[in-house]
């Protein structure tokens, strides 16, 4: 495809935006040229139809939302440098990071931003200055302090959420004590994945800032390697389709407390869409509600649709793995929790009209 090149991609985003921050090292390791521009709600919606930060314009004036549909679409304009590994068990765990940072880590990115007196202050006064108006600042804040809890975070399984969060960074510290990215010496789209929360909120937000700065100066390292990829002088992932150790050891963290509440998610979701009618012109954005445990601590959220979505985008990239190829990356996730959602079977299908989710057709 040619692409045309006098005008630059339009980057619609916030610094304090958890899936701008995903976004926004992809461009740089793909070297596009882009301009960032604070995201404008009303325009945003007014091209796709849906109020979600962020939204790329290209040069050619096509609207491109939904970060994992960001990711696709550059890969296929600027195959080099390539996001996606082709080997089956580095992208089938790239995937799962993926999914691990889109539907998990909210929580404990919520919980850091707006589950403490100093973190709700401090991101209040972020969100004033940024929207430049005490009272409509105010409210973003109220709502986004609501958010925390609908996604599963309240101040009762706050030590669980923390302890996990502890782990992870641990796990990650480790890894990255050897290895530049998550998959070796060059990024993924899993590196992407992860600045979601760990760029976007933890590194921006003043409570989880510190937490990383006095605990986790291997994971700050890489989310600076991220911001400024250089990828001409990046190496190559890892050889022979495998994964670092310790990069077993960061998957084992997320799959153990993620999975239970993903796939409790799923089932409601599996439930709904049993009866559901096929003709909704828009599928609701929640169809329920859940209840499950980390660490032997409720959790309960709303269920949407994007995590069976997302969780189809594995599924079938796993299901066209051979045989060969899945027994690889089956022994390689055995013991991280994360098998149980390669073994889960959808009797539902969803697609993408436009940037909306709907059911395919079955
Ligand atoms: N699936 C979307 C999610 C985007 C998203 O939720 N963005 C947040 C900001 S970081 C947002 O716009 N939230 C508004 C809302 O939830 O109504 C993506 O991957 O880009």
């Amino acid at each position: 495809m040619t692409v045309p090149s006098d005008r630059p991609y339009e980057f619609h985003a916030f610094d304090v935006s958890y899936f701008s921050a995903k976004v926004r090292p992809a461009l740089r390791y793909k070297r596009v040229w882009y301009d960032e521009i604070r995201a404008d709600v009303r325009y945003i919606k007014q091209r796709t139809g849906l109020a979600f930060i962020p939204m790329l314009i290209t040069p050619d004036d096509e609207a491109w939302q939904d970060s994992t549909d960001i990711y696709d679409r550059l890969e296929a304009r600027h195959p080099e440098p390539p996001l996606f590994p082709a080997t089956p068990l580095q992208r089938i765990a790239a995937h799962l990071i993926e999914l691990y940072t889109d539907e998990f880590a909210l929580i404990p990115a919520m919980h850091y931003r707006w589950g403490s007196e100093l973190g709700e202050s401090s991101a209040r006064a972020r969100f004033i200055a940024m929207i430049g108006d005490e009272e409509i600042g105010t409210q973003a804040a109220k709502r986004m302090a609501q958010a925390r809890l609908a996604l599963g975070a309240n101040d009762n399984n706050a030590p669980a959420i923390e302890a996990h969060t502890r782990d992870l960074l641990d796990a990650l510290n480790a890894h990255f004590e050897n290895h530049p990215y998550l998959l070796g010496e060059r990024m993924s789209f899993a590196d992407c994945a992860l600045m979601g929360p760990i760029d976007g909120h933890f590194f921006t937000d003043l409570v989880s800032r510190k937490l990383l700065l006095e605990t986790a100066r291997p994971v700050v390292g890489w989310i600076e390697r991220c911001n400024q990829p250089n990828s001409p002088e990046q190496g190559t992932w890892l050889a022979n389709d495998s994964l670092a150790p310790t990069l077993s050891a960061v998957l084992k963290v997320m799959g153990e407390d993620a999975v239970p509440l993903l796939m409790a998610c799923l089932e409601v979701f599996e439930n709904w869409a049993d009866t559901a009618p096929r003709d909704q012109e828009r599928l609701p954005r929640t169809i329920g509600q859940v209840e499950s445990s980390l660490r032997g601590l409720p959790v309960g959220r709303f269920v949407g649709i994007y995590l069976p979505f997302l969780a189809q985008r594995v599924l079938d990239d796993y299901s066209a793995l051979d045989a060969e190829a899945r027994k690889t990356v089956d022994s390689a996730i055995a013991g991280t929790g994360w098998e149980r959602v390669l073994a889960h079977k959808p009797r539902h299908r969803l697609t993408k009209r436009g940037f909306e989710i709907v059911f395919a057709d079955e």
